[in-house]
């Protein structure tokens, strides 16, 4: 296995949106392996392949307290989202700020685990969270497009002098 780097806001490769996996190899498992490992050495509750700069639809999520719950999606689809809940949410590629973003309380996701067998999952709460975020990275999107421009702003200006500070 291996940590892999994962991009840092504002790389235009964050925007890339992801392929579906037409082909579920050992290739494909080996990358879930390596994007699982580097998410708990982070550590985060979840990763997207964007972040890692591969360009595919595979996420992977551990919301449990012990961090031995791993989920693995597949070419991900979101339905039946209701409801409405506010929470603080963080980002493995913008480090260091969290805002907080108006998310459906409740989500359905039908996806392919890492044997290619067609899966459905109902999530509330956190998991739901986690869910609707790491899926925004595969369609280009980071939690920061959904805060107003001068909080946009103020995260830009905050992370180019921290890189200033660390280069
Ligand atoms: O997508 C990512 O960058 C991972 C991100 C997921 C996320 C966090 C909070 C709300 C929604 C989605 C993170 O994991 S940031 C780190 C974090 O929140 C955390 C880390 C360790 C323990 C508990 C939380
Ligand atoms: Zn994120």
């Amino acid at each position: 296995m291996a940590l892999l780097p994962i991009l840092r806001f504002p790389d235009p490769r964050l925007k890339k949106i992801a392929a579906p996996v037409t082909n579920i190899d050992d290739s494909v498992r080996r990358l879930i392996a390596d994007m699982a490992e580097t998410m708990y050495e982070a550590p985060g509750i979840g990763l997207a392949a964007t972040q890692v700069d591969v360009h595919k639809q595979i996420v992977v999520i551990d919301v449990s307290e012990d961090r031995n719950d791993l989920l693995a999606l597949i070419n991900p689809r979101l339905e039946g989202l209701t409801g409405q809940q506010e929470g603080e949410e963080g980002c493995l590629s913008v480090p260091g700020i969290f805002e907080k973003v108006e998310r459906a309380e409740r989500v359905t996701v039908h996806y392919l685990d890492p044997e290619g067998q067609p899966q459905t999952l109902v999530a509330e709460g956190l998991l739901a969270v986690c869910i609707q975020h790491e899926l925004d990275h595969l369609n280009g999107t980071v939690f920061v497009d959904h805060l107003s421009q001068l909080k946009q702003t103020r995260i830009r200006n905050k992370l180019a002098k921290q890189a200033r500070v660390t280069a």
